[in-house]
């Protein structure tokens, strides 16, 4: 069960506001937190046309939390019994290609972890106290939440290797010349323009902004010719009156029934 506690959880409007909430902490992502995550993140998609992503206390994120790694280093937490897939890549997956926009209210540390779950998110907005940073060299381990493929698309290899292997921070004026973040506010400002950017996008159709945070990073990854047919595709995308009648006819019982295998096609219906 999660641990609401861990991640707050407010709507307001069209907008659900989703908080780290473990400041004591520097809000360390372990798995509990991810777990409230998730659940967060799934009831906004239920509830929200867009979602702000922001973090209590004066830090966003200080990454993955290194006494849950060295308890499952040491053995302490026993490994999940069967391999599945990673819990922090399905829930910053949701978030970046779920339904709804994300704008992230970055602050005070945005590091490891905590950027992967930033980058995760669609527009990112850093205050003057933010920094940023991948210190996974220093601690001996790897990204492990989406970076390589999230940051990497968003820096370049080059500025990302740089900061993997140097581990050195970069401030808000160097963040938003390698589109780690769109918008720089004063200290204190962050989340009350990540709001404003959110009411504004929850003014477009559900439909578009569900296109843009879906077709626009699959085009990404497709060849040219690929993504102008989906493009296409897309914006031709309308249901048409046939759909409605098609599910009336199956609904009032009228539709012709499915056919088995080797029924003829004359009306056997199919058993399922
Ligand atoms: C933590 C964590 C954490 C703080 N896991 N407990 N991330 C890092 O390498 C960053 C590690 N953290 C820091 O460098 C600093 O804590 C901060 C720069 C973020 C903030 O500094 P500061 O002076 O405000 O706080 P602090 O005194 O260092 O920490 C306060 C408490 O938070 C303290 O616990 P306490 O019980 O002694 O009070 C810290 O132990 C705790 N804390 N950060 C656990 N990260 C899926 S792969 C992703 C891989 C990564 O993310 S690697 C990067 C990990």
């Amino acid at each position: 069960m999660p641990d609401d506690a861990l991640v707050s959880y407010e709507l307001d409007g069209a907008v659900a506001l989703i908080g780290l909430n473990r400041p004591d902490k520097r809000n360390a992502i372990n798995d509990a937190v991810v777990e409230s995550l998730k659940a967060a993140v799934l009831r906004a998609h239920d509830e929200a046309q867009v979602a702000v992503l922001f973090g209590h206390g004066p830090n966003f994120c200080a990454g993955l939390d290194l006494a849950e790694a060295l308890a499952r280093a040491t053995g302490k937490i026993a490994p999940p019994r069967k391999r599945k897939r990673h819990n922090w890549h399905v829930v910053f997956d949701e978030i970046e290609r779920g339904p709804i926009p994300f704008v992230a209210a970055l602050h005070g540390a945005v590091v490891g972890g905590g950027l992967e779950l930033a980058m995760a998110a669609h527009i990112r907005v850093g205050d003057a106290s933010a920094f940023f940073g991948l210190p996974e060299g220093q601690r001996g381990i790897f990204v492990g939440g989406g970076g390589t493929v999230r940051i990497q698309r968003v820096v370049g290899t080059t500025v990302m290797t740089d900061m993997m292997l140097t581990g050195r921070l970069l401030d808000p004026a160097e963040a938003l010349a390698v589109h780690i973040v769109r918008y720089v506010v004063p200290a204190g400002a962050a989340l009350a323009k990540a709001r404003e950017l959110a009411a504004r996008i929850a003014q477009n159709t559900v439909e578009t902004n569900w296109k843009i945070v879906n077709v626009l990073p699959r085009v990404m990854d497709l060849s040219h010719d690929d993504g102008l047919f989906l493009e296409q595709l897309n914006s031709a995308m309308a249901r048409p009156p046939e759909v409605e009648r098609r599910l009336r006819e199956f609904v009032e019982g009228k539709a012709r029934p499915l056919v088995a295998p080797g029924g003829g096609g004359d009306g056997e219906r199919r058993q399922s």
